[in-house]
């Protein structure tokens, strides 16, 4: 169970995450600018799709990306958040400002989603003075230049202790581990190579069997795999999400719910089979 905010979310079966960009330069394609009206339209549409939480994102982490002020992803979180108050899953803020977490869940989100993993002075107190969940996800270097140089020994230990020590962090600080949920973060400060890694080896970079979340969704690790550009990436996203699925992954942050939706049902009802004849061991 991971207590999120006002929900208490059962990671029997994986969880999808469905993607709310509110950047006007987001990566894939689906940027909705200062657009409330639509990102609102989106979330609903993603709730009906069967998003079991969506993640509003209001500060662009695209390598090189203009970064955004406190008060520009108040300004572009806010009437969304509003808006979508009588909403029935629960709503996740991308955010590493820890004046912008604490405004986001005194307007009622349930989750914190932080690339940086609560390091921003400030961030791990205003997480937890809450009762929100919260993703602390592996970042080598920072957006604007973590793509130069990538270098691991042990990609998947390194990745592992870092998280370790995150979460020890953070329970230090008071947020109780039924609240965290870990993430390697593929694409932030990672080859390729670096990313197939930690795919093939999920299981292994979670520490203690705290829920792993998985977000490669249209990630050029995709399009380095298949050759295909962003907008063609949805087969190879659905394909990297079962996989994460496959090896562990609780919550799979995703562009394409309704396609991701129905893959984890395929792969629910096939193992749903095997469990009962006793030839998969229950993870
Ligand atoms: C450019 C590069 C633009 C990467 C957008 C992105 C993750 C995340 C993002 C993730 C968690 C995107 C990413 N990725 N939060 N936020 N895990 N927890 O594809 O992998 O949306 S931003």
């Amino acid at each position: 169970m991971l207590r999120c905010g006002k929900y208490l979310l059962s990671l029997e079966r994986p969880l999808v995450m469905g993607i709310v960009n509110l950047t006007p330069d987001s990566f894939s394609g689906d940027g909705l600018g200062a657009d409330a009206q639509r990102a609102v339209a989106q979330a609903r549409r993603q709730i009906a799709a069967g998003a079991d939480i969506i993640d509003l994102g209001a500060e662009s982490s695209r390598p090189g990306a203009h970064p955004a002020t406190a008060d520009e992803e108040l300004e572009r979180l806010l009437p969304v958040l509003e808006a979508l108050a009588d909403c029935p899953a629960p709503i996740s803020v991308d955010t590493c400002k820890p004046e912008v977490m604490r405004a986001a869940l005194a307007q009622g989100a349930s989750m914190i989603n932080d690339i940086y993993a609560l390091r921003q002075p400030g961030a791990l107190e205003a997480v937890a003075d809450s009762d929100c969940a919260v993703c602390l996800m592996h970042m080598r270097g920072e957006p604007p230049t973590m793509q130069r140089h990538p270098d691991y020994g042990d990609v998947v230990r390194e990745v592992r202790e870092f998280l370790g020590e995150r979460l020890a962090a953070a329970t230090a600080a008071g947020i109780g581990r039924d609240r965290v949920v870990l993430d390697p973060g593929f694409g932030f400060g990672k080859t390729p190579e670096h990313n197939l890694s930690l795919l093939a080896r999920l299981g292994e970079t979670a520490c203690d069997g705290l829920p792993i979340l998985a977000g490669m969704s249209r990630k050029s690790m995709l399009g380095a795999v298949t050759g295909r550009p962003v907008g063609e990436r949805l087969g190879a996203s659905v394909a990297a999400a079962l996989l994460a699925a496959e090896r562990g992954a609780k919550i799979l942050r995703v562009h394409d719910v309704a396609e991701t939706r129905d893959a984890l049902r395929v792969w629910q009802a096939v193992n749903q089979r095997t469990e009962d004849r006793g030839q998969r061991t229950v993870q």
